[in-house]
């Protein structure tokens, strides 16, 4: 988040560029909210753009195709933003592209936004995947590592200059390639047999199950702010006796001359507490708590946390208005619970991909209602974004809904000793700063997942987790931390600093496949190791079959909709064993299917969704729904009410 030396940097080449930058985190990155003092400007929609398929995929530098509109560099096409660019076009080299691809889009500015010296502008990128240089008119003025993160520039100096009307040329050169010490890491291996292949063929291979889409997949926007603004907001919440407790800590960008108000405002937008200065304490008696879906009759709870700077500057008095949505909950973990509200929770509920047909991780309204939908159908209460961080407008949904997340970062595939370097440390402790300074006023974020699947065997992962978590747990001391393992737990390094073991498990499946019949007695003794070696609380964080929708074989035979439902089902008999004892969790592998790299043992991509990719339900998805209501029955509080509004309202009951 930086001006760059794009051009010199550049020069490294087009794939090898895993230079390890060191960026401070300048700040805060608050979601870009309407306000009284604050414009948004979309820039979603058809962009420009040209993926670099010169043989070293750096004509786009050594021509400075940044420099003029990019039509004029050569032939371009029309790409949709937010989209991965992937299984846009009819070209098979653009889907599987590796290097530089370029987007370009040209803006006019209100008048008042580059007239008014009180107006600050800023450029804002959900995510570029996975390296992005950002040019405004040419001029260099941004780079980001890391594909799932949002990154922005103040560009006030670049419109607030020269005559009316501003027109902004914003051109944005996104690298995919993965490298090891990217997060997630991969490598670039050539292939040089010249018998097999041509010259300079190269291939990008990664140890993770997704296919490795790219673009700009998530808003890209410009908004304002007054000059002087409110940077940041860090809340926590508590409660003491029947009163909730909201810790506030803002952080502003002015003059030391200002007044700093706080109004916490109830869901009838009554205020219901109030404070002055850039930290303290409101106090809400009889507070409404945030509570997880299913888990309350009145659920997701929110406050509005009103935010209001005042400050004088040269050209007269600004103020600035910033409003975060608040919910007032805990989350502590004992030895065998993970309790929110002081009440034990259960994660009954999927894992998940951003994935569809078209647009590949691209961000869809349309997509994310029918899933928000979906898991309320299903009766889950949680899910974890797997394998990496979802858009904003992910979390504000389950914020709304009580859907409660673990919160992964993108380090998934870290299976190879050059993986645990310090280069990669250092990147992935800055990955879990941004992701932190993202999410850490979302509610519905429990659990921070520092990463999927490592080989936490390794010597190494041992000081690498420790120095991983416990920064984690510096930057965010009230939720736990953990990462999800499939290493055994005898040899597992990583397990001793976790809050909760999150162990994934393919009994039946990758493992002793086609006998169902084996799976209680494994899953047993797996949660019983687990548990006598660490005394944490446990959840099942993946279990699965692959299933191909319409297929049947009575009695069940692996891919059939039958073999997925029954391998569940006995699943589903060794969780009951455990659940309410120290398993405090269950989350199916996949919520959907979705496209990986192909492989003889992927057809499509991976199967294991209970839905489709394009969201139909699988014979599996009602024994989750089943099974799901059925929990929340058995596990709401308070347990007196005879059922909850969710229930009384779903259409389907
Ligand atoms: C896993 C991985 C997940 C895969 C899944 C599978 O353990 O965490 O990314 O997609 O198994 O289906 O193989």
């Amino acid at each position: 988040m930086v001006r760059g030396p794009a051009g010199a940097w550049a020069a490294l080449g087009p794939l090898l560029w895993g230079c390890a930058l060191a960026l401070a985190l300048p700040g805060g990155m608050l979601y870009p909210r309407e306000s009284p003092s604050r414009e948004r400007k979309s820039l979603d929609g058809l962009w420009s753009f040209r993926a670099d398929f010169s043989d070293n995929r750096r004509r786009g530098f050594e021509e400075q195709w940044y420099r003029r509109p990019l039509r004029e560099s050569g032939p371009t096409l029309d790409m949709p933003v937010p989209s991965s660019f992937n299984d846009i076009g009819q070209d098979w080299r653009l889907r599987h592209f590796v290097g530089w691809v370029w987007y370009e889009r040209e803006v006019t500015l209100p008048e008042r936004w580059t007239q008014d010296l009180r107006t600050r502008v800023v450029l804002r990128i959900g995510s570029a995947h996975s390296y992005a240089i950002v040019w405004v008119n040419g001029v260099d003025t941004l780079e980001h590592e890391g594909g799932y993160l949002p990154f922005e520039a103040d560009i006030s100096s670049l419109v607030q200059v020269g005559p009316l009307p501003v027109h902004l040329r914003i051109t944005i050169a996104i690298n995919n390639t993965l490298t090891p010490s990217t997060l997630p890491p991969g490598a670039i291996r050539y292939m040089t047999d010249t018998s097999k292949y041509p010259k300079g063929y190269f291939v990008q291979n990664t140890d993770f199950d997704f296919f490795n889409y790219a673009g700009l997949q998530r808003a890209v926007l410009l908004y304002t702010t007054p000059t002087s603004y409110i940077d940041d907001i860090t809340v926590t919440t508590g409660v003491q006796q029947d009163s909730g407790l909201v810790n506030y800590q803002v952080s502003v960008k002015c003059g030391s001359q200002f007044k700093l108000e706080v109004r916490l405002l109830n869901a009838e937008n009554k205020v219901v507490a109030e404070g002055t200065g850039t930290q303290g304490q409101l106090k809400v008696p009889g507070a409404n708590l945030w509570w997880p879906y299913l888990m309350h009759e009145r659920p997701a709870y929110l406050y509005s946390l009103e935010v209001r700077l005042t400050a004088p500057t040269s050209v007269g008095p600004v103020s600035d208005v910033y409003t975060l949505p608040v919910g007032i909950r805990t989350v502590a973990v004992t030895e065998s619970q993970f309790l929110i509200n002081g009440k034990p929770f259960y994660f009954h509920g999927v894992n998940k991909h951003e994935d569809a047909d078209i647009r590949g991780k691209g961000f869809d309204w349309p997509l994310l209602v029918k899933d928000f939908n979906l898991l309320l159908w299903l009766g889950a209460n949680a899910f974890r974004t797997s394998h990496y961080p979802y858009a904003e407008e992910v979390l504000q949904m389950c914020d709304r809904y009580g859907i409660v997340v673990i919160d992964e970062c993108p380090a998934v595939g870290l299976v190879l000793p050059q993986h645990f370097s310090n280069t990669s440390m250092n990147h992935h402790m800055r990955v879990m700063e941004e992701l932190v300074r993202r999410d850490k006023n979302h509610p519905a974020v429990v659990m921070w997942s520092v990463a999927n699947e490592p080989a936490s065997y390794l010597e190494s992962a041992g000081y690498y987790f420790k120095m991983v978590i416990t920064h984690t747990k510096a930057l965010d001391p009230s939720r736990p931390v953990t990462f999800v393992t499939n290493a055994n737990y005898a040899a597992d390094k990583g397990a001793p600093y976790v809050d909760v073991i999150c162990v994934n498990s393919y009994y039946s499946w990758y493992h002793d496949y086609g006998h169902l019949e084996l799976i209680q007695l494994q899953l047993g003794t797996q949660f019983e190791n687990w548990y006598k070696t660490y005394h944490k609380p446990i959840i099942q964080s993946e279990y699965g079959a692959e299933t191909i929708i319409g297929f049947h074989q009575d009695p069940p035979l692996m891919f059939s909709e039958e073999y997925q439902r029954a391998l569940l089902e006995q699943y589903h008999l060794g969780l009951d064993q455990k659940r309410g004892k120290y398993v405090v969790g269950e989350l199916v592998w996949n919520f959907a299917d979705f496209m990986t790299n192909q492989s003889p043992q992927r057809m499509l991509g991976n199967k294991k969704g209970i839905f489709t990719r394009q969201r139909q339900p699988k014979t599996a998805a009602f024994l989750l729904r089943e099974r799901y209501w059925k929990i929340a029955n058995e596990t709401r509080y308070p347990r007196s009410a005879a059922k909850s509004q969710c229930l009384e309202n779903s259409p389907f009951t």
